[in-house]
């Protein structure tokens, strides 16, 4: 099956699940509520985890729900067609919702609300190889013609929800506002069960110690892999290859040392330097792009 992108706003998308219609309504007509929680990520970055994590959270631990709901349904994309406008329409307040989108296309409603979005990042080169494997496997990332081409291709946002820099840049004019709360893979690899006392902190969730025990022991890569319910082995076939499903490939920091060779890092490190120069924050990942 070939996959097809269109553009919205000199952004990729892909037309399998993605529609301009639907991106133009999120933009200007979707109403915001006051207590909506909008987990926004780049792909590749961790979303998948963070909807077990406040699947989790907003069940008190209890892992029910997560045994028996598939994450999608649980906390639904807002930004896919079809089936996802069905699910976020039918979803009950306070909504969970998981979004890709850029800044420029977010619901602008958010922006006069006292919504709360998480935003979770991750070093870009374990992004792009996990992004390079899950174009192997799904229908919705065009088939690489190789890791350096996909590179470039990656560098200059000629991928689905464009450049990884604008992005994250995008969304970090957000960074001192209180209803917004910056997190990353690595901080959860790092400490798992403080950066989830930090998620409950920032949504006013308070939970027991054992609480917190039972949200970090079903939230660890295992388990997830483990659950069908969490793994993405439920996404439809036309989305995701079931004979090639490995969407919990590693779940590790650094995998990128597995695939970049040195002039491939070298040429990275300009291209982040030049990027990045405008911005005023440091990443966990700065001294190793
Ligand atoms: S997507 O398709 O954009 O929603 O992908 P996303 O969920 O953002 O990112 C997928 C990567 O997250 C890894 N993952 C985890 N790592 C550690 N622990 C847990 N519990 C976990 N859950 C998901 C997943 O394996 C993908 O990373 P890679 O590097 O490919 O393994």
């Amino acid at each position: 099956m070939d996959t097809d992108y269109f553009q919205h706003k000199e952004i990729c998308f892909a037309s399998l699940i993605y529609s301009k219609e639907r991106l133009q309504y999120l933009e200007n007509e979707f109403e915001v509520r006051d207590d909506d929680v909008f987990l926004v990520s780049y792909p590749k970055s961790g979303t998948t985890w963070m909807i077990e994590i406040l699947s989790l959270i907003r069940r008190s631990g209890d892992f029910t729900w997560c045994r028996e709901v598939p994450n999608f349904m649980r906390i639904p994309w807002l930004d896919v067609s079809g089936i996802g406008e069905k699910l976020v329409d039918g979803c009950e307040s306070p909504r969970f919702l998981a979004s890709h989108l850029p800044i420029q296309c977010f619901p602008k409603s958010f922006f006069s609300s006292k919504a709360k979005i998480i935003y979770i990042a991750r070093n870009p080169k374990d992004v792009l190889v996990s992004l390079y494997h899950f174009a192997h496997m799904s229908y919705v990332v065009k088939k690489p013609n190789g890791f350096d081409e996909f590179m470039e291709d990656f560098l200059q946002g000629r991928v689905p929800f464009g450049s990884w820099f604008e992005h994250l840049k995008g969304w970090m004019q957000m960074k001192d506002n209180k209803n917004f709360l910056f997190v990353t893979y690595e901080d959860l690899i790092q400490d798992h069960r403080g950066t989830i006392k930090k998620i409950c902190t920032f949504l006013e969730k308070e939970l027991e110690e054992q609480v917190i025990d039972l949200i970090v022991e079903h939230s660890t890569f295992s388990s997830m892999k483990n659950n069908s319910m969490s793994n993405n082995s439920l996404v439809p076939d036309y989305i995701i290859d079931p004979k090639n499903n490995h969407f919990m490939r590693k779940g590790i920091v650094g995998d990128w040392k597995n695939h970049f060779t040195q002039k491939q890092i070298d040429y990275m490190a300009v291209i982040y330097k030049e990027k990045m120069k405008d911005l005023d924050v440091k990443f966990s990942w700065d001294e190793c792009v």
